[in-house]
């Protein structure tokens, strides 16, 4: 055999080989990590219907990055935050008009739970009386609607504008029995509602890199409230951002380490429906206490399902690594995302 027929031959064979590679094989890597929205376009006609399980776990109050007992709280309140559990389904469609637009549309129900410590002034020479009472809502979140519009393209980059809206569906009149309520149901403190009462804009940045062996990506996303909402207050702008490095394994599968920076603002105004005097009494109702900043490190799988390209299931485990809050403020602990999406 001449050397130009085997070169000729190698040539064909590296053709074919990733012709197959770039149309039958789809990574798994070719989404980012479950935890982060809105990374990922789509081609013209294209839909993608997902279901995501998020739960944050938060245990213990920070002041600053420095840890403050329930005593500790207990020595300015009547009441102290312990520990919340945030739990959220969330339900999202995206459509590809064309493939240098994706809309899309996310729907949240929420679940929140919140531990207390109470202390009451004992009589003349009695000691306090300490008890835990615990707050639960649930409902409908604030529904997002918007579109990812592609900016710039290479054949192995993409840069994304996310641009969406934040309707305040979500109640921000959850009640419950507190403690101190006398056994009536009371609107709860800020924290405890399940939407911000606001439209929000949330304009953003997305970078995505694939490689032969890897990918990377990076996202930045702001939310900036635009009005007050109707119990006169706004909920503080936020600032997210990420960054992602992902690798293809075992042909189906591919794992991600992830690093994220959040910052919030303070709560503007104050709620019409608490009572001014509340804020003394418990950190959660103060406006002031609201503002913070985290940084989570975070590591996931994906994993599309053999046999069918349209079928992806995801994990991701998120661990808070640092934390600054306006406080006493709940610490974050950790969280985690399950996710499903089926592409059409
Ligand atoms: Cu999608």
């Amino acid at each position: 055999m001449s050397f130009y027929r085997s070169f000729f031959l190698v040539l064909i064979t590296l053709f074919f080989t990733s012709t197959v590679l770039a149309d039958g094989s789809i990574r798994a890597d070719s989404h980012g990590p479950v935890g982060v929205m809105g990374e990922h376009m789509h081609k013209e006609g294209e839909w993608m219907f997902s279901y995501r399980y998020m739960q944050m776990e938060m245990d213990g109050n920070l002041e600053g990055s420095n840890s403050l007992s329930i005593d500790e709280v207990l020595q300015d309140y009547s009441v102290a935050p312990e520990k919340m559990s945030m739990a959220m389904h969330m339900l999202g469609a995206m459509y590809a008009p064309s493939n240098d637009l994706t809309l899309m549309v996310m729907l949240p129900v929420v679940n929140n739970e919140m531990d207390h410590s109470m202390e009451m002034a004992g009589g003349m020479g009695m000691m306090p009386m300490r008890s835990t009472f615990t707050t639960e809502t649930d409902g409908l979140g604030d529904i997002k609607v918007g579109g990812l519009y592609r900016l710039h393209e290479t054949s192995n980059s993409t840069l994304i504008l996310n641009l969406s809206l934040s309707l305040p569906t979500g109640s921000i009149d959850e009640k419950d029995m507190t403690g101190m309520s006398m056994g009536s149901e009371v609107v709860l403190p800020y924290a405890m509602q399940v939407g911000s009462g606001t439209y929000d804009l949330r304009p953003g940045l997305t970078y995505n890199s694939h490689q032969a062996t890897y990918s990377w990506g990076a996202q930045a996303i702001a939310t900036l409230r635009l009005d007050e909402n109707d119990n006169h207050y706004s909920l503080g702008d936020r600032l997210m951002t990420t960054i992602w490095y992902a690798r293809p394994f075992a042909k189906s599968f591919s794992w991600s380490v992830r690093g994220a920076y959040e910052y919030w603002d303070d709560i503007d105004g104050e709620s019409s429906k608490l009572s001014p005097m509340m804020k003394n009494m418990v950190p959660t109702a103060d406006p002031d206490l609201r503002g913070g900043q985290r940084v989570d490190l975070a590591t996931g799988i994906n994993w599309i399902i053999p046999g069918s390209h349209s079928n992806r299931l995801a994990v991701e485990f998120i661990r808070s690594i640092y934390q600054d809050l306006n406080g006493p403020q709940l610490e974050t602990d950790y969280s985690f995302v399950l996710g499903w999406q089926l592409s059409l």
